[in-house]
């Protein structure tokens, strides 16, 4: 075996950069005084039957986890929550998981921070948010579900805000601090946001809601000292288009720029974002928030034209933001539930991924928010294929090679020529892109398209996630569509097999299309035009796991076009190690 001193300078250099990293953190929890455990087997099956773990995504090492909870950026540190049981693999015992990172890629499970055993959370502690209060002091407010099964919003405080690892929480004496409003069903009432603060010097939140058994809404609230609410006598935002608004999440973006802003940030240069949460996606609308009438007047509303604008338009669920000032960005972590049984869960011992965190901006055009996974997940990247300028012809692929197919980072970008030869898209064709997905899926011939990737196939190609682009003509532009076909995904029966559809924003007579797909085992997260559109699939694939699983580039048109360049990257697997203080246990 090569010894550590043969292995080439930069190596070397990486190696012993990421042994202080370690070391410094373990020293870290150590002085805090927590008991390092990491880099132990945690009770898992053998690796043998686990081939849909995760490899560098998120996920606790063992049981059920949904929403990202309270993220923030604290002292150095990223600290990350989430909706968690703590006794097993299906949604029970909502407890708040806690996990540290110093790079947003590795990461250490600390004690659970919340648990549900007071009378106003005692049928679980749900989704709530963080803020930095003036005195530097974070503050988390979540959701209790009392005794009588109504939803209550709690307020908690770190036991010692000198601690960068934030290790134990405390329970605000005077929770609940707010319960469900007249008109409101105390069963639809959750999820408090961050908080803003106005010109007025007082903070203000949201909480997701459903007004008068129609509307979802984001219900407004003021407060001098963040622990006294007071009811605006309107909501910032309703609808009654929609359901009930989970996780509703509200943040300024900068117009022509990229870098994430504070979320009491106001100013010129300002648009401000509502997202919520209902049908399954995250939709947001963009607007114009005046912060001294708190009036939010948006540009396009929910479910107006033709649909809504959504973060991703795959399995991407209850996501959070948070502004991270070490960077100065602003970064989204999302929820990425299993689309296998309840039986699977049980067998694997463990349910529920969370996205790469993604930065998040304003488009150029000021339309959409773009998304791309934070810089820090390239350490990652190891053997790398790479390519420019190929032909791929009309019905043909390319394997790409030499890289750990279920384990890597794919960017791609194909280069079209004389598109007056596109399909036809009449004006009287279904435009909902997801629709268009199912009717023209991978396997249907087009013009310009179905190319782009297969991903996790198996050897005979009878498992294949087609991640794909088609170009249409209309009568006054082209439109590209980007689809996630996961038909034929897998032949195990019972596990989700859907199509994902979006339209992408540009314009193929100007710019390149490009691809970048993140494939981890279970999960295939991928970035169409730079982050214009985004889509999340969860697969489960029978033939195509770990060395048996492929990567093709495809184009199953009739039009050849030109891959003007690939680089395709193994990954490594990234260290999510467990630590326990003694402490008694949760029951
Ligand atoms: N999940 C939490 C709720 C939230 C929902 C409960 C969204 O607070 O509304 O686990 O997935």
């Amino acid at each position: 075996m090569m010894s550590f001193k043969n292995k080439p300078l930069s190596l070397q250099i990486l190696i012993k950069v990421y042994g202080v990293c370690v070391l410094s953190l373990c020293c870290l929890l150590i002085f805090n005084g927590v008991k390092v455990e990491g880099f132990k087997n945690h009770r898992l099956p053998p690796k043998a039957s686990q081939p849909y773990r995760s490899a560098y995504h998120f996920q606790p090492l063992k049981n059920w986890m949904n929403d990202p909870n309270g993220p923030m950026y604290y002292k150095g540190v990223y600290h990350f929550f989430y909706q968690y049981n703590p006794y097993g693999p299906l949604w029970g015992n909502m407890s708040w998981g806690h996990a540290i990172s110093y790079d947003l890629v590795n990461w250490v499970q600390l004690d659970v921070a919340l648990i549900p055993n007071d009378p106003y959370d005692i049928n679980g502690c749900f989704s709530g948010s963080a803020t930095i209060l003036p005195n530097g002091e974070p503050a988390i407010l979540y959701t209790g579900v009392d005794a009588n099964s109504h939803q209550v919003q709690n307020l908690a405080f770190p036991k010692n805000k000198s601690d960068p690892l934030l290790n134990e929480w405390v329970k605000s004496s005077v929770n609940p601090i707010l319960s469900p409003p007249d008109g409101v069903d105390p069963s639809m009432y959750r999820d408090p946001s961050t908080g803003w603060m106005g010109p007025d010097g007082e903070w203000r939140i949201v909480i997701g809601g459903q007004l008068d058994h129609q509307s979802g809404s984001a219900i407004l609230y003021k407060s001098k000292d963040f622990k006294t609410w007071s009811r605006s006598p309107s909501p910032l935002h309703f609808s009654n288009k929609t359901t009930m608004w989970e996780c509703p999440d509200f943040y300024p973006v900068v117009v022509n720029g990229k870098n994430g802003l504070d979320t009491s940030v106001r100013g010129k240069n300002i648009r401000h974002v509502l997202k919520a949460s209902f049908n399954n996606q995250d939709c947001y609308v963009l607007g114009n928030y005046d912060p001294k009438t708190d009036q939010y007047h948006v540009d396009v509303d929910f479910m107006d034209r033709k649909g809504s604008l959504m973060y991703d338009y795959g399995r991407f669920y209850a996501s959070k933001s948070f502004y991270d000032g070490g960077k100065k960005r602003r970064i989204v972590w999302s929820w990425v539930n299993e689309g296998d049984t309840e039986s699977d869960a049980i067998n694997k011992g463990w349910s529920g991924l969370q996205t790469i965190p993604r930065s998040i901006w304003l488009s150029e055009n000021g339309e959409q928010l773009v998304q791309w996974p934070v810089k820090e997940l390239e350490k990652l990247r190891k053997q790398k294929v790479q390519f420019e300028n190929k032909e791929l012809k009309g019905r043909s692929m390319i394997e790409i090679s030499g890289i750990t197919a279920s384990q890597a980072d794919v960017e791609i970008t194909f280069s079209l020529s004389n598109l007056k030869h596109a399909e036809l898209l009449s004006s009287d064709q279904v435009i909902d892109p997801q629709i268009l997905c199912k009717q023209k899926n991978a396997s249907m011939n087009g013009k310009f398209g179905p190319f782009g990737l297969l991903v996790l196939a198996s050897n005979d190609l009878a498992e294949h996630t087609a991640v794909f682009f088609r170009v249409f003509k209309t009568s006054k532009r082209y439109q590209v569509l980007m689809c996630a076909d996961q038909s034929r995904s897998s032949l195990r029966p019972k596990v989700d097999k859907s199509i994902y559809g979006a339209f992408l924003a540009l314009d193929p007579r100007h710019a390149n299309i490009s691809l970048k797909t993140l494939i981890d085992h279970s999960i295939v997260e991928s970035f169409g035009g730079g982050g214009l559109a985004c889509i999340t699939a969860r697969v489960y694939p029978k033939l195509a796991v770990e060395e048996q699983a492929h990567l093709y580039a495809f184009n199953n048109g009739t039009q050849s076009l030109s891959i003007s360049s690939l680089s395709a990257w193994s990954m490594n697997k990234a260290r999510i190690v467990s630590i326990r203080r003694r402490r008694k246990p949760i029951r």
